[in-house]
């Protein structure tokens, strides 16, 4: 019999809403040790091979988006399920609901509902054991080296998460050459304040409204005018050579039936001159990276583009990272797919893509395995929940996205981190210049 510390005693879930007023799943779960809470977020730009995010439907409330039948199937499936579960075991609690839902894609459930009771378990696992949330992750996974990890800001919004004409959606800014993450905090929050100033002298202050992620949203519609504009901030700011840039076209999104891709997707009109081949996609980032400071890539191409990802790796794939988000889903069994084809050097990780703890350890596992970066994700709908910033930790991702150092939802996952840095002190390593590989086996 596990100890009482241990012992589930009471599950209870509700909805509440995230970053953009939508319905998510929040849950209670309570041991020996006390009480402990998780809330899930939310994509808009979504993956179609993505866990079922199961919503209520019922257009009369929420457009739709309710979750009252998560909420339902939380607090009368899985929770009588689960009393007196030992939390400690992560892997026999996701596999109980695994089983207790029955389908491939949680679909039957609700990952969201399935993944809010796996974060509070990972919690109160934590606390059950004695240790913090990171060191309890790093030892489900095997890893002997928890790394902070390098910050990636999202300092300018476009595609489905802005406002604006622009196509590409995230435009990031990394502090490699900090010492550490404190003062990789300063460097990113600098520099984007000095970024607020340079697009408000060049196109007023209605252009420093910001999008769904924090970032600024200035009317704006080519990679080559938000890259202009990053280069500018960083070198105002005195941070030249030391914080990198990484994108996140999110070019699912505009991808056409026809097979192109449309840069113009957003435009009021739209004459087509947008249009580009796969091929052509490739050679447009070829071009990029040879004149910005760009480090990574994330979905260039879109998620069943699977040649077109294997073209861009093999092009660019030695030098620059390649992240596959949309394309593999944090789903092991898309991961694979990609080691075999090199399709892509890099996992994005979503927690709610795959809906439990356990195999988004087993994903980062699979990937390191195959010498890939990870980096760990939010979403553009987010809670105050900050999970993710130990999951970064614990499995050393080497660097983490959760949006512009700005809007509450993003800045107290790095928050987190700098507490975490703090309780580490002179143990804790900065990812800095090794973020793109850091191995977790013994
Ligand atoms: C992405 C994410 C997070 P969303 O595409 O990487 O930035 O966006 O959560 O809308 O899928
Ligand atoms: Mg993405």
């Amino acid at each position: 019999m596990p100890g009482q510390a241990s012992t589930i005693t009471k599950i209870v879930a509700r909805q509440i809403f995230d970053s953009r007023g939508k319905p998510t799943v929040e849950v209670d779960l309570t041991t020996g040790q006390g009480m402990f809470r998780a809330a899930v977020p939310s994509g808009k730009s979504t993956g179609i091979h993505e866990a079922c995010e199961l919503r209520d439907g019922d257009k009369s409330m929420y457009q739709g988006a309710g979750v009252l039948t998560v909420v339902k199937n939380v607090n009368e499936i899985l929770a009588p399920a689960m009393l007196g579960m030992d939390v400690t075991k992560q892997a026999e609690i996701d596999q109980k609901m695994i089983e207790l839902d029955g389908t491939d894609n949680k679909g039957k459930l609700g990952a969201n509902g399935i993944l809010a009771v796996s974060m509070a378990a990972c919690r109160a696992g934590a606390a059950a054991r004695g240790v913090p949330l990171y060191q309890h992750i790093a030892d489900l996974a095997g890893n002997p080296r928890p790394v902070l990890p390098v910050p990636s800001f999202n300092v300018i919004n476009g595609g489905v998460h802005a406002g604006n004409a622009l196509a590409p959606q995230e435009f990031m800014i990394l502090p490699v050459g900090a010492s550490g993450f404190e003062e990789a905090m300063r460097m990113g929050t600098e520099t984007y304040h000095t970024l607020r100033s340079i697009i408000q002298n060049k196109y007023g202050l209605n252009a420093v409204n910001v999008g769904d992620e924090g970032g600024f949203a200035p009317p704006i519609d080519t990679f080559e005018a938000a890259l202009d504009l990053l280069t500018e901030a960083i070198a105002a700011a005195g941070y030249t050579g030391k914080i990198k840039i990484g994108m996140d076209p999110a070019s699912s999104e505009f991808f056409r039936e026809s097979g192109e891709y449309d840069l113009n997707f957003k435009a009021a009109t739209n004459n087509e001159s947008g249009r580009r081949t796969s091929a052509e996609m490739v050679e447009l980032y070829k071009q990029l990276v040879a004149k910005y400071d760009v480090i990574f890539i994330e979905d260039p191409l879109s998620e069943d583009d699977w040649a077109g990802f294997a073209d861009i790796t093999r092009e660019l794939g030695s030098q620059y990272e390649i992240i596959g988000d949309d394309l593999l889903c944090t789903n092991p069994k898309r991961i694979q797919r990609a080691i075999e084809s090199k399709a892509c050097n890099a996992l994005l990780l979503k927690v709610n893509q795959i809906g439990t703890i356990s195999e988004s350890i087993k994903a980062v596992q699979l990937a390191k395995s195959a010498g890939w970066g990870v980096l760990t994700s939010h979403r553009s709908g987010e809670t105050a929940d900050d999970f993710i910033a130990d999951l970064s930790v614990g499995l050393s991702t080497g660097h983490i996205k959760s949006g512009a150092p700005a809007r509450s939802e993003r800045v107290n996952k790095y928050n987190q981190l700098i507490r975490i840095e703090q309780e580490l002190g002179s143990k804790a390593v900065y990812a800095g210049d090794n973020w793109r590989f850091i191995s977790i086996s013994a």
